[in-house]
């Protein structure tokens, strides 16, 4: 029963195993590599299915080939999407490999906009989803693999409403800056929102999702989730591992002891530089050979001392842009060899084919420097192989901080590998480095990529989606509930000590379109005045506002805790003076945000800036909508970067960007009013804008906060306007004096 509850659905482009037509009929041949590992196991203990595209679409309806994929869903789960051969070739070639996969890794050149491309990922996706539809059950927790299917959490979110849907990304989110670039760009964001967990290999690379989010569909975030209309995107950053037992049980056996052997005969009085990599332009193989020649030419002592063995693995052979790089790396390898070799010497030993695991092994073992320097690559596996396989501690890692693994191997030697000469330096460094410092650099490196495997990789994976799949279920947590106006009447009534807070617009007023406009109804003075006049009762007005305007409207109600922008003044009832929250805090700062926020007046007629003691607000409830709300989304992810290493936030309230010191907040004068007023047994916050959250935020779960309007809150009750805020207030007034 548990397992048909947690059953696992695995999605990605390929399955592990690949379907190929040969002269006498069909070979199925494995993938090995991470992910198929990874998923194996724990498909086995969630008794999983493998859903996706078994390769080339020839021979699609052959009856032979149509039994063995029956036969495969029988026996090992795994379920086929079979492509028709042209949409496989512009989904696959086409749009993931010639527009997302360049512009992902930041080839904005490379990329290649062709509108067949789109119309067959579009219907690939929806095939994919179909399938997945049709071996659905519920309780099934669905995992989606990788670009290729970016639509598919949402296409499966519209006919699997409940299902649990998690998707990876191997590859980087780019920079939201080359992101919008892509004509789809909407379409791909709405698609992966279709899932109740994403996650990415790097924080980084969770932080441009975020930005594209805000810029190209308005839509905020928080560190780690996001508002999708009803339900919370769980947002996560899980950087993967290796089955690192893969390669180290290999180490141990007679077949691999062979190749090392073998291995150190045969470069006997050199050093090993090991490349190993996908024939691909994001892996930087034309850079590190330049910079292999500026090596051996700065270092002369090094030749006929170093080798490079250079493993290239083809990939997407039919693309012009690989095989123009194929061309290129010929060459130059051609010229390094031709110019510095010797008979009894070749500098680079280029390997231009796959290469057996236990080979693979066998080099990593053997080498003494891993140099893996993309120029830019969502984690890559390779430098964490090398690490693994570095049981005697022998090695050193030169690594391309461009690479997502950069951020979690502060051991390795980190470098731009677009700056060759730097990086020969460190190559150098890297070949003369003492055993101590080696030792201990390498060490570090393997104890953590043993600790993060691809397993704990996984099961992190799941124990999120878990989560926040079961969050989504009673996410009615951010949903408040109608107010109940007898229940907390009798509460009011009951009480002997009572603590108020309110806001101010929105709450007790409507907006207006200038702030100043928004002036009390007559009946307000006076109703606050009855309510402050209960003995029992401590009344705060906390509002956004600035001081002169609170003064000038509630400053003759001398029972009244007024609190100024946001609390960080404050005027206890009677006093004459307000209060600093911060009085060390200078303006000088909030200067410096100034000319921003002028150029945005700028561009957006009907805007305005209000300026305050301690913020300044960008006003554009008068603006033309649209353009004024793109705008405003250019501006926090702006000022987002420009105010990271300060004090000052840029925070959104309705129709306005306000730039404050990050420790203002509603939620910071709670603690005064309790201290001053002493404990309470009723205790009620109201308010309807983001800045009230942190109110409701302070206050204890069990009290009475109330969100006025529509829409997710963390207030446990709401009020649908201003006109019902008062009828209760009016009630609790006229309710018996305690
Ligand atoms: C994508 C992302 C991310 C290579 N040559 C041989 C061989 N390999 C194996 C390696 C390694 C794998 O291929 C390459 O993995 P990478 O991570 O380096 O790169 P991508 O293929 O681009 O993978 C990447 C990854 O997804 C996982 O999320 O890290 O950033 O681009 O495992 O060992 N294996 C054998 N012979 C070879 O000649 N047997």
């Amino acid at each position: 029963m548990t397992t048909e509850k947690h059953r696992l659905v695995v999605v990605s482009n390929r399955l592990p195993v690949k379907l190929q037509r040969t002269a006498t009929g069909w070979r199925a041949e494995r993938s090995s590599g991470g992910l198929a590992t990874a998923m194996s196991p724990i498909l086995k203990s969630n008794d999983g299915l493998w859903i996706g595209w078994p390769g080339a679409s020839a021979g699609i309806d052959d009856p032979k080939r149509q039994e063995i994929l029956e036969r495969w869903a029988a026996e090992e789960r795994r379920i086929a999407v079979d492509l028709p051969p042209e949409t496989a070739q512009h989904f696959y070639e086409g749009y993931a490999n010639q527009t997302l996969w360049p512009l992902f890794h930041h080839f904005p050149s490379l990329v290649v906009f062709d509108p067949k491309g789109w119309v067959a990922y579009e219907t690939a996706n929806r095939r994919f989803c179909e399938v997945v539809v049709r071996h659905y059950r519920p309780g099934d927790m669905i995992w989606v693999h990788d670009y290729q299917l970016m639509l598919l959490p949402n296409l499966l979110r519209q006919a699997l409403p409940d299902a649990p849907v998690g998707f990876f990304l191997h590859i980087p989110f780019p920079s939201s800056e080359v992101f919008r670039i892509l004509p789809e760009r909407e379409k791909l964001l709405e698609g992966l929102l279709g899932a109740n967990l994403l996650a990415f290999h790097t924080h980084s690379h969770l932080r441009h999702f975020r930005n594209s989010v805000l810029r190209v569909l308005g839509r905020e975030s928080r560190i780690n989730e996001l508002d999708a209309g009803e339900r919370v995107v769980r947002l996560e950053a899980i950087p993967i591992g290796i089955a690192t037992g893969e390669f180290t049980s290999l180490l141990a056996t007679p077949e691999v002891a062979g190749h090392m052997a073998e291995l150190r005969q045969r470069y006997a009085g050199q050093q090993i530089l090991l490349a190993v990599d996908r024939l691909d332009y994001t892996k930087g193989i034309p850079e590190r050979l330049r910079t292999y020649r500026r090596l051996l030419e700065r270092a002369p002592k090094l030749r006929g001392k170093v080798v490079l063995v250079q493993i290239a693995v083809p990939s997407r052979q039919r693309i012009g842009s690989y095989e123009a790089l194929r061309r290129q790396v010929n060459e130059l390898v051609g010229e390094i060899n031709g110019h510095f070799g010797a008979a009894d010497w070749t500098p680079v030993v280029y390997i231009r084919r796959g290469i057996s695991q236990a080979h693979l092994a066998a080099l990593y073992g053997v080498s003494d420097v891993g140099w893996v320097t993309p120029l830019r690559d969502g984690m890559n596996l390779v430098s964490k192989e090398y690490v693994a396989c570095k049981l005697d501690n022998r090695g050193v890692l030169v690594l391309s901080e461009f690479a997502g693994a950069a951020e979690e191997m502060g051991e390795a030697f980190l470098v731009n590998p677009y700056d060759e000469d730097r990086t020969a330096a460190t190559l150098e460094r890297a070949l003369t480095l003492d055993a101590e410092e080696r030792e201990r650099r390498i060490e570090a490196l393997r104890r953590r990529v043993e600790r993060n495997n691809v397993f704990a990789w996984g099961e992190r994976f799941l124990a999120m989606l878990r989560d926040a799949a079961a969050a989504c279920v009673t996410g009615a947590s951010d949903r408040p509930l109608p107010l109940d106006i007898p229940s907390i009447l009798d509460a009011y009534r009951k009480a002997r000590r009572r603590l108020l807070f309110l806001d101010y617009d929105g709450t007790l007023v409507g907006y207006a379109n200038q702030p100043e406009r928004a002036t009390p109804t007559p009946r307000l003075p006076g109703l606050l005045q009855r309510l402050i006049e209960n003995p029992g009762n401590c009344v705060m007005l906390i509002s956004g506002r600035k001081r002169a305007d609170l003064e000038r409207w509630f400053g003759d109600l001398p029972g009244l805790w007024l609190a100024a922008e946001h609390g960080a003044l404050l005027r206890a009832p009677g006093a004459a003076d307000w209060q600093p929250l911060r009085p060390d805090f200078s303006r000088h700062v909030l200067e410096q945000v100034l000319p921003v926020l002028q150029h945005f007046v700028d561009r957006t007629p009907g805007s305005l800036i209000e300026q305050k003691e301690y913020s300044i607000v960008w006003h554009y409830r008068m603006s033309e909508p649209q353009f004024a709300d793109w705008l405003a989304n250019e501006l926090v992810a702006m000022l987002e970067d420009m105010l990271a290493e300060t004090e000052l936030r840029a925070f959104r309230g309705q129709k306005i960007i306000e730039v404050r010191p990050l420790w203002i907040h509603k939620g910071g004068v709670v603690g005064h009013l309790t201290q001053h007023c002493g404990p309470a047994d009723f205790q009620f916050g109201i308010g309807d804008d983001r800045t009230d959250e942190d109110l409701f935020k302070v206050l204890d779960t069990g009290v009475w906060t109330v969100h006025v309007g529509e829409g997710r809150s963390r207030a446990r009750f709401r009020l649908p306007s201003p006109a019902h805020v008062l009828d209760l207030l009016e009630r609790m007034a006229t309710a018996g004096v305690s």
